[in-house]
């Protein structure tokens, strides 16, 4: 019997958005035989809904009357006043993740789901498991957060799926039963959107809520406790694995958790394997292996899947090397927890930093890095932040603060930090911070860093 909530012929719907959600709910919805307003704050973004069927409007503050049901796009707050009067007038609310949920259910072979979470290392550790997936020879693919919308993964037919969920989209969702879901980290992000870390967490946990297998990292405690009481969790360390978990022996990611044998570690691959280096990655690298081991992907896929793994854009990617510094862009590091892990993959660091803090704290982030760096530069609009807790924690660090007006921050910032640079060192963007006060995002920051570093190279070599 098909549940009643995944019947659309005839219904009223409401898609609250019309970015990139919005765009693969409406044309789906309409498939379904179903009504469908879309609704967005921004004319130009409903402009590309004429001719579909579908209607717009602009700036909704209230349902159409005969609406029963809200698909929302997960950057649309909860105190939006569309969205509470939706829930005030007793209509469901779900996001795009949870309506492609209960389509995929109705499929005769419903797609499988290895979901992944986390305030960190999402992106790459979805990445890592649709490698690993594909080198199984499994019509795998990356989807979610991570940018192909998860209905579009669901209607092209895939049969398994590396969901990337962010809090947004959890938020959103309740019945996902994921295969295997694993929640890599929480830090203080997005604290803004969710009101408290704990309600940010609360959120991230409900990825494992009804999942057959849930995948943690027993070295972070927020992890450890929202797997904490699962029939079936399954943990893994930067260490050495207790029965049951996977973990790094030596020079090597190991698996003691789904082997024929827990007293005896299966070899899984090399630490040099992984890239980029650093430990979060290593832990990335576990969280994705234990989701393809939970679903029965054997070791050697394993090996390479993660051998042929190339890491995204802006992701700690060396852009340059001049006069014996190297230059690495990890603009994707837009939030404190981040920007630790990067910093704690080099032992001297000339750290460029800065932008929207989001209401985080960087007193911890800055306390475990100050011995390992050279300078910092600063820039945007949290940069004062950052250099007060420089000033408390690490007061003999130099520290440059590229001003407000200045036309071309990044040029000024990268200039200011090959000064302080000395050969051997790593120049790191590694902002701790959102983009948004100073660049369109985080990968046109990243963009704007890789050029800066290359007019510097011009100029050494006209020097030279
Ligand atoms: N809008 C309103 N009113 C609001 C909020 C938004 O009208 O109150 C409109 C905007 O004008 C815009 C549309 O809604 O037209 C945007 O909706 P959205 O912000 O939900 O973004 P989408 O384009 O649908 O993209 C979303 C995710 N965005 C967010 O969660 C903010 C994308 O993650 C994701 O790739 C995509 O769905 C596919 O699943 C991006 C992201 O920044 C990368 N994610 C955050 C992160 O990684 O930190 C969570």
């Amino acid at each position: 019997m098909k549940n009643s909530s995944t019947v659309f012929a005839g219904r009223h719907v409401l898609v609250a958005g019309a970015g990139v959600t919005g765009r693969s709910a409406v044309p789906v919805l309409l498939g379904l035989g179903a009504r469908v307003t879309v609704a967005d704050g921004n004319a130009a973004r409903l402009a590309e809904f004429d001719g579909t069927g579908a209607e717009t409007a602009v700036g909704l503050t209230e349902p159409p009357v005969d609406v029963d049901l809200v698909v929302t796009s997960p950057g649309w707050r909860p105190t939006s006043p569309l969205l509470v009067a939706a829930a005030e007038a007793g209509i469901e609310v779900i996001g795009d993740v949870e309506l492609a949920w209960r389509l995929g259910q109705r499929r005769e072979q419903p797609p499988v789901w290895l979901a992944v979470t986390g305030t960190n290392g999402k992106t790459t550790t979805v990445g890592m498991l649709e490698s690993i997936l594909r080198a199984a020879g499994l019509n795998a693919v990356a989807c979610g957060n991570v940018g192909f919308a998860v209905l579009d993964a669901v209607n092209a037919g895939y049969d398994v799926l590396a969901v990337e969920l962010s809090s947004f989209q959890l938020h959103w969702s309740n019945s996902l039963a994921p295969h295997a879901a694993v929640v890599l980290n929480v830090a203080e992000d997005h604290l803004d959107w969710h009101g408290s870390i704990e309600a940010y967490a609360a959120d991230k946990g409900k990825i494992q809520a009804h999942s057959r297998i849930a995948v943690f990292n027993a070295d972070d405690s927020w992890s450890v406790r929202l797997a904490g009481g699962h029939p079936r969790a399954v943990g893994f360390r930067l260490d050495t694995p207790r029965p049951g978990q996977l973990g790094l022996v030596e020079d090597l990611l190991v698996d003691r958790a789904f082997v024929a044998d827990p007293a005896h570690a299966e070899e899984l691959c090399t630490v040099a394997d992984i890239r980029p280096a650093g430990p979060h990655n290593l832990a990335n690298a576990l969280a994705a292996a234990a989701l393809a081991r939970a679903y029965g992907v054997g070791t050697e896929a394993v090996a390479k899947g993660l051998r042929e793994f190339q890491p995204g854009a802006h992701r700690a990617v060396e852009v340059g090397e001049i006069g014996g510094v190297r230059y690495i862009d990890d603009s994707k590091a837009t939030n404190p927890h981040a920007a630790a892990g990067s910093l704690l993959a080099h032992p001297d660091v000339v750290w460029i930093a800065g932008g929207l803090l989001k209401g985080a704290h960087v007193d911890e982030l800055v306390t475990a890095v100050a011995d390992r760096l050279r300078g910092a530069v600063l820039l945007g609009t949290d940069s004062g932040v950052i250099a007060a807790a420089l000033a408390r924690h690490a007061p003999n660090v130099p520290v440059r603060r590229v001003p407000a007006g200045d036309d071309e921050p990044m040029n000024a910032a990268v200039e200011a930090a090959r000064v302080l640079a000395r050969p051997g060192d790593v120049v790191l963007l590694a902002p701790a911070a959102a983009s948004m006060d100073q660049f369109r995002d985080y990968a046109h920051r990243g963009d704007t860093f890789a050029e800066a570093v290359r007019g510097l190279r011009d100029g050494a070599d006209d020097r030279g």
